[in-house]
């Protein structure tokens, strides 16, 4: 008879299969069930083989032998596994006060009074894009822009402020944020880390509050949902930008998104499912389609006239995008489909040195009108006099966060 699998190999299998259950036996060894079977039939056959030998005194002794074997062997795999359901339990337990902490937190300590909508047309979106929280930059490297989390807290502070009259005046009540990523940069350079201001765990912590904060400012005036996608400076390892969700999820963007859910969870604050973490198209209320991206996928800067690579898979799918809105280049530009965001943090050593760019810290407004079209406004941040910025002060003693 032909037994493709050595004795040893299938009585090692097929006695946890018979103590454990088969389930118990696949998932172990790591074996289809047809496997299983397979090994059952040859452990039959051996032992009827062996049966046939029994009076063989040498054979019995043999026998004995391997079953001890196997069940030594057993023992050990038992320990490894209970070993790594031991590291799996610390994990969760880790994770489990992770959540717990956020959400014992002062960060959860607020009320949001729910808007009653009066449908009026237009719509606002607050886009914030390339915040970088964590990075520092100082002037002498950058054309004189200086960067850290006291001088990204001013520059937010702005822009709500100078958004929220601009959102009145068109009468808007309903306001989307769409976050089109890199919102604190990973260290996976030697660059990266020094120009750092703190962990990055403590960074993604500060950037959760740092947005919460402005979640809890627009909805003082108008009703707010958000919406994000995931940036490539964000990602935690090297090799994590793929496209494929397990690993551009493994990115601070999607951490920080999913932080600030935990801490809005029932609140009157809607969170926006994305279909995948790199593009998100977001419906409002007056039918408008908008395609969030990072921008990072393709290769030149996107504008009006390559739209239609983007767009096409939409188009088959019969969806209409009314507009683009990315980020990435730190360059702000508002076009009639698409428009791109600059950054928060402003000219670095790298865009102001080796690619020689000239560029400022700004982020755009749309203000999206009945007729499916909007009108763009690029908010410049640069200069942040007359600013308070938002109460981070406390935090950032608490976080050891460097600054400039
Ligand atoms: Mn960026």
């Amino acid at each position: 008879m032909y037994l493709p699998v050595s004795k040893d190999r299938c009585t090692e299998v097929i006695l946890y299969a018979n103590e454990h259950g088969d389930e118990e036996a696949q998932s172990f060894f790591g074996l289809p069930l047809e496997t299983i079977t397979r090994y059952r039939r040859a452990f039959n056959a051996y032992e009827v083989s062996t049966i046939d030998e029994i009076d063989d005194e040498g054979a019995l002794v043999r026998l004995e032998a391997s079953k001890q074997k196997s069940t030594d062997v057993n023992r050990l795999l038992r320990k490894a596994n209970r070993e790594s359901y031991r590291l799996y339990n610390t994990l969760e337990t880790i994770y489990d006060e992770y959540i717990t902490t956020l959400k014992s937190s002062g960060f959860v300590d607020f009320t949001i009074k729910p808007h009653k909508v009066k449908y009026s047309g237009k719509q606002g979106i607050l886009q914030i894009s390339d915040t970088h929280f964590n990075e520092l930059i100082y002037p002498m490297e950058s054309n004189g822009n200086s960067y850290d989390f006291d001088i990204a807290s001013r520059r937010l502070k702005k822009f709500v402020s100078e958004a929220i009259p601009i959102f009145k005046l068109y009468n808007i009540d309903q306001v989307l944020i769409a976050i089109t990523g890199d919102l604190i940069n990973s260290d996976r350079r030697l660059s990266e880390k020094m120009a750092s201001a703190t962990s990055q765990v403590r960074a993604a912590l500060l950037a959760t509050y740092l947005l919460q904060q402005v979640i809890i400012e627009l909805s003082e005036h108008f009703s707010v949902s958000v919406a994000s996608v995931a940036g490539n400076e964000s990602r935690l390892g090297i090799d994590d930008f793929d496209s494929s969700d397990t690993l551009v999820s493994n990115n601070w963007d999607v951490m920080i998104y999913n932080n600030l859910r935990m801490l809005f969870e029932g609140k009157p604050i809607e969170f926006i499912d994305a279909i995948n973490q790199v593009q998100q198209v977001v419906t409002l209320d007056n039918g408008f389609n908008i395609l969030l991206i990072h921008g990072n996928y393709q290769k030149a800067p996107i504008s009006d006239k390559s739209i239609g690579t983007i767009l096409q898979n939409y188009i088959y799918k019969g969806v209409p995008i009314h507009a683009v809105i990315c980020g990435h280049i730190h360059s702000a530009s508002i076009g009639d489909m698409v428009s791109r965001s600059s950054s928060l943090c402003g000219a670095n050593a790298y865009s102001t040195n080796d690619l020689m760019f000239i560029s400022r810290a700004s982020q755009n407004l749309l203000i999206v009108n009945e007729d499916l079209g909007y009108h763009g406004i690029k908010l410049d941040l640069q200069n942040t006099d007359g600013y308070d910025g938002y109460n981070i002060i406390k935090e950032l003693e608490r976080y050891n966060v460097r600054s400039i």
